[in-house]
């Protein structure tokens, strides 16, 4: 029987991880003042989130063995999870900058931090740089070293290619509605998202099992890039409807003028007169601009229609689910996992 990890335990791993990194600094005699710096960043911007992606590596292996994992076995699928979780660290403080958020985690942007600024920026890189340390530390002798390097540089670029377009897509000064389309949000979102939150943590079980092929590649793929379309259309449905206090950070789509899953649905459905309000008052600067964006999401009723299409979406994620095929090792049970987490999620 498998058994899922606990974010107690999984984050019981990452002190020594730290350590290992910061370790691998020191040897390059980074003085002590700055050494501190490298670990005060990878706490606040790894550690505090729901690790999510990060815990999914160790229970995806444990599913897929139909087995509890040893401890050798835990520690090394728990450090390929604080990898993602390091990628999405780096993501987010960049993120961050580039979006001008205000809260992240419920405390204020790395950026916003007192003496960090446009320091972040390094940061972010060290961060990403930290995912090389400990897999060349960890998994140098393990067959698949080349194939997890090709990975994690693989997704990465998927990524950043997500959010290229999600920039390109919300320029600050050009406020154009018929940019907009379901067609580029689903790009998107795909690449912003699903390739890393979702894909990545099973494709990262499959190789540290040496199980990975093709054909089960392939198969995860086909599922788990749908799950994280609809994880992202979450997240864009929370940046206006859910809680600050429950999703520890404050919505900036509107005000910055983002192709979100919310806007493509009041542009589906808007009359002239609802299109011209969004037309004066979305994409600004202007917490009264917002305000009316707002108030015609409301009157647009776009909280049932998300939830409408959630109920559909994972009615159809479920029989994608059924079809699984598990003759190369997959499981049906990690996407069912997967779906558990993050069905009807206020945060
Ligand atoms: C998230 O997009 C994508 C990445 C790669 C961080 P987002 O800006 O909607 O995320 P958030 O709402 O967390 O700022
Ligand atoms: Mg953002
Ligand atoms: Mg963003
Ligand atoms: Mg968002």
């Amino acid at each position: 029987m498998a058994k899922t990890t606990t974010l107690k335990e999984f984050e019981s791993v990452f002190p020594k991880l730290v350590e290992d990194i910061l370790d691998h600094a020191k040897s390059y005699n980074l003085p002590p003042a700055f050494v501190e710096w490298y670990k005060a960043s990878l706490n606040a911007n790894t550690i505090g989130g729901k690790c999510n992606r990060g815990m999914s590596v160790p229970d995806s292996v444990s599913l897929i063995l139909e087995a509890p994992l040893s401890e050798e076995q835990y520690f090394q699928s728990a450090t390929l999870g604080w990898m993602t979780e390091l990628l999405q660290a780096f993501f987010l403080v960049s993120d961050d900058i580039m979006d001008s958020s205000i809260t992240r985690r419920g405390a204020p942007c790395w950026y916003r931090q007192p003496n960090v600024g446009m320091i972040a920026i390094n940061d972010a890189f060290m961060l990403e740089s930290a995912i090389y340390t400990l897999l060349k530390k960890y998994f140098r002798t393990h067959p698949a070293y080349i194939d997890l390097i090709e990975l994690f540089h693989e997704v990465t670029f998927q990524t950043e290619l997500g959010q290229l377009c999600d920039l390109l897509t919300a320029p600050e000064d050009k406020i154009d509605l018929d940019n907009f389309s379901m067609e580029k949000y689903q790009f998107i979102v795909i690449y912003k998202t699903a390739y890393y939150s979702f894909y990545l943590p099973v494709a990262l079980a499959l190789y540290q099992q040496n199980l990975a092929t093709p054909k089960n590649l392939k198969q995860a793929e086909q599922i788990l890039i749908p799950l994280g379309e609809y994880f992202q259309i979450q997240d864009d449905y929370l940046d206006n409807f859910g809680l600050p206090e429950h999703i520890g950070k404050i919505g900036t789509d509107i005000m910055d003028n983002k192709c979100s899953w919310l806007v493509n649905q009041a542009l589906k459905i808007a009359t002239p007169e609802q299109r011209k309000v969004l037309e004066e008052n979305y994409g600004r600067k202007d917490k009264a601009k917002e305000a009316e964006v707002k108030k015609l999401y409301d009157e647009l009723k776009l909280e049932q229609i998300y939830k409408d299409y959630e109920e559909s979406r994972v009615g159809e994620i479920r029989k994608m689910i059924a079809e699984v095929d598990e003759s190369e090792g997959l499981k049906k049970t990690v996407f069912e996992s997967f779906l558990g987490k993050i069905y009807k999620r206020s945060k």
